[in-house]
């Protein structure tokens, strides 16, 4: 028999159309040979065209949803995406500093790549003073980077900047997402924490021109979670969670008539993947 899959849980909204949220979560956690058990935060109408409504979902279920959890599953690593209002917010970080899981990462997301408020302001001041300080890795874009930071993140060093004052305000390692600032490049900032003190690393892919991007943030920070469930350290998890990401934008089809969903499960129609098997378009990746 197989080995038992480590269990990642993803605590973050759903998207009916599955390009971004928990349905998109579950399925980059098989990707990973995870498996994958989750806490709907909000619901959300919505297409690939764009949010529509929010509907928060009630914070007493979502406190027992967790509580059910964690009480029945050994959590290996958590995911926590789309939030929706402060309540719910409160009850996450209750769970969150009272069940001391590992390998917490946290996306920070305040709205959709259509401009929709995910996240109201209760639960951003939330995010800043409870939430941050308890993730091991904090996921911002540079839109979220600069709210969160109160500067403008518009180039690299920017990024490093933020990054540095993310960590004053509590988070421990910081990924700043840049998958927007350069035409040719998609550009991420990591910033963790060593014995040696703080380390910036960058990683450069080639930025691919693609209508199939709804769901990028999502799909990156929850391979990061994977990674960390399954013992890699920082830097790999973020080389393989970018690789990751440009393979499933290059594989995606054309599905809606708005921004497409990636395609989270292309693994599945590939020749099963040994260390020394990787694909092209996670090849085309480089690291600098
Ligand atoms: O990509 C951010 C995001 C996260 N979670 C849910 C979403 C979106 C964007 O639309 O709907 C549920």
């Amino acid at each position: 028999m197989s080995v038992t899959p480590p269990v990642v849980l993803t605590i973050a909204g759903f998207d009916p159309s599955s390009g971004a949220g928990i349905t998109a979560d579950i399925k980059t956690i098989a990707a990973h040979e995870c498996y994958g058990v989750s806490c709907i935060t909000a619901l959300t109408v919505q297409s690939t065209q764009g949010v529509r409504r929010i509907q928060g979902v009630d914070p007493g279920v979502v406190a027992e949803t967790l509580q059910e959890l964690a009480s029945d599953l050994t959590v290996a690593a958590v995911h926590i995406g789309m939030l929706g209002n402060g309540q719910v917010g409160e009850v996450v970080a209750n769970f969150l500093g009272q069940a001391r899981l590992p390998h917490v990462v946290l996306d920070p997301v305040l709205k959709s790549s259509s401009g929709a408020d995910l996240l109201d302001a209760a639960g951003t001041r939330l995010l800043i003073e409870r939430l941050i300080p308890l993730a091991e890795l904090v996921t911002p874009n540079l839109d979220e980077a600069s709210a969160l930071t109160g500067m403008p993140v518009t180039n690299l060093a920017e990024m490093g900047t933020a990054a540095a004052r993310l960590h004053a305000m509590g988070a421990s390692n910081v990924v700043v997402t840049g998958g927007h600032l350069e035409k040719e490049k998609a550009i991420d900032l990591l910033s963790f924490t060593t014995p040696r003190g703080t380390e910036q690393e960058v990683f450069k892919a080639d930025r691919q021109r693609s209508n199939s991007t709804h769901g990028t943030g999502c799909a990156f920070s929850t391979a990061l979670a994977c990674h960390l469930a399954l013992g890699r350290g920082l830097p790999e998890a973020v080389l393989l969670s970018k690789a990751y990401v440009s393979a499933a934008i290059a594989n995606a089809h054309p599905l809606g008539q708005g921004v497409g969903p990636l395609h989270n499960l292309y693994r599945m129609g590939q020749q099963r993947r040994t260390s020394a098997v990787v694909s092209e378009a996670e090849h085309a990746h480089s690291r600098s």
